[in-house]
């Protein structure tokens, strides 16, 4: 059985308390690898590591630490095959959706950054004739990178890149659940020549390791992604030391369709949006507004459409959805199917499980779900389900369809905007920031 390791100082290491836990495979229900079972005595180790690296790479030239970075593009580049496997493996996401997306994208991570510091100029303000004010932006030291289990090494290296381009060092910790291509990455780091220190990856369950990091007082800035309950648990911890501090946290997003909208690329787009990685995604419009004459043209299409998605085995390119991250993230999407009846909503298609055989008789897949009948306020249209769930909801204005996309506590607030896609003739995409 694999067994993953924790990186620090440019090597992988068992935990210090030598305990591990289990990691399943989601599209099939059983384990396939085990994971440190990490604590603070982890975590300072890393710290230590990342300390002792800063005072170099701080001071390598940019070209320099451009050039690592573009190698660990290269190298993610060149790993497509076994990483998005792996990704598919860990996540029970569907393995052409890795190879089209998550990989990619990680690789597009480091490419970015490291061509940005080559071009990074500064700015200045003069304040009349008395004062000039110039902005400097320098690197901190140590900071903490902690990352969810939906887009598993594309959101791990969206934090970790912009990091070590700026010339800090990281530690950083993947999701308990979807370590795997992280556990990677150590390895593509030391091959591209990243000085040992830069990078530490430490595994293991939240409320131990990634409590640890967020506590650390060498840690002066922690960036975080995941459930809005977790970030103000950070919060509450970081804030009261100083830290800078990144919270991208839950959304509950709305999706505006007007009747004069191009029927054919919205229904597309609708569909992609709603249940692309099983709607796992905080973009995912979760929530569908449409026009009351448009209603029952878009509902018949749209169920139409759904019935026809493939769920199954991530391995099949034909599968559009794979398996969900874990047994207990299914309960809760079942859970919420249940709730959504017992409010009086109606279940158009899907709602219950799928069980596609063969090696993936025990996995977790779950039918995508178009339920309608619901009030905009009621709890299945107020808390995140992220998973393959949407309700629809009629609208006679576009001021009540905006009432009712913002009234929801998630998303618009939260250091992260909600996506309100305005599929119409006259208005395309409006990204909508409150206040
Ligand atoms: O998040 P958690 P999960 C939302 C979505 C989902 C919910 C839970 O609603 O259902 O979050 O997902 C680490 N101190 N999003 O369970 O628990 C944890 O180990 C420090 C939205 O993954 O917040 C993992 O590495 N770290 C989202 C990471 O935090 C802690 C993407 C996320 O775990 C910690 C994913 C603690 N006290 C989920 N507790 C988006 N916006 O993209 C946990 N962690």
């Amino acid at each position: 059985m694999l067994s993953i390791q924790n990186y620090i100082n440019g090597k992988y290491v068992a935990p210090v308390g030598g305990q591990y836990f289990e990691n399943y495979n989601p599209a099939r229900g059983s384990v396939y690898s085990t994971v440190p079972d990490s604590d603070e005595h982890d975590v300072e180790l890393a710290v230590k590591a990342a300390e002792a690296a800063f005072p170099a790479w701080s001071k390598t030239p940019v070209e320099k630490r451009s050039e690592i970075m573009l190698k660990i593009a290269q190298l993610i580049a060149e790993n497509i095959d076994e990483l998005a496997d792996a990704e598919s493996e860990d996540s029970g996401k569907p393995l052409w959706l890795c190879r089209q997306l998550d990989i990619p994208r990680a690789k597009e991570n480091f490419h970015f950054f490291a061509t940005a510091i080559l071009h990074y100029a500064t700015q200045t303000h003069a304040t009349d004739d008395v004062a000039i004010n110039y902005t400097l932006r320098q690197p901190i030291g140590v900071v903490g990178c902690i990352s969810p289990w939906n887009l598993p090494l594309y959101l791990f290296t969206w934090k970790i890149a912009p990091a070590i381009a700026a010339g800090n060092c990281v530690v950083a910790k993947p999701s308990e659940l979807t370590p795997y291509t992280a556990h990677k990455l150590g390895q593509i780091c030391s091959d591209a020549g990243l000085p040992a220190g830069v990078l530490n990856i430490v595994h293991g369950y939240g409320y131990k390791a990634g409590a640890a990091i967020t506590a650390h007082p060498k840690a002066k800035a922690i960036s975080f992604t995941g459930g809005t309950k977790t970030g103000a648990d950070i919060a509450r911890v970081a804030a009261p030391m100083f830290k800078k501090l990144s919270l991208e946290l839950g959304g509950k997003n709305p999706n505006i369709i007007f009747a004069d909208c191009d029927f054919e690329r919205m229904l597309d787009t609708t569909v992609r949006s709603s249940f692309l990685n099983q709607g796992e995604i905080c973009l995912c419009g979760s929530r569908i507004f449409v026009e009351r004459s448009l209603y029952d043209k878009f509902k018949t299409a749209f169920v139409e459409r759904v019935k026809n998605l493939v769920v199954g085995d991530p391995l099949n390119k034909d599968s559009f959805m794979g398996a969900l991250v874990s047994r207990q993230h299914m309960e809760k999407v079942l859970g919420y199917i249940d709730l959504a009846k017992e409010e009086g909503g109606t279940v158009l298609c899907g709602g219950e499980r799928v069980y596609p055989g063969g090696h993936n008789a025990d996995g977790w897949f779950v039918a995508p779900t178009v339920i309608e009948g619901l009030p905009y306020d009621c709890r299945t249209n107020q808390e995140e389900i992220f998973g393959p769930v949407v309700t629809l909801i009629p609208f006679d204005t576009e001021e009540e369809a905006l009432t009712m996309a913002n009234g929801v506590g998630y998303g618009l607030e939260h250091h992260r905007y909600g996506l309100i896609t305005c599929t119409r003739r006259t208005v395309l995409p409006i990204n909508w920031r409150r206040a």
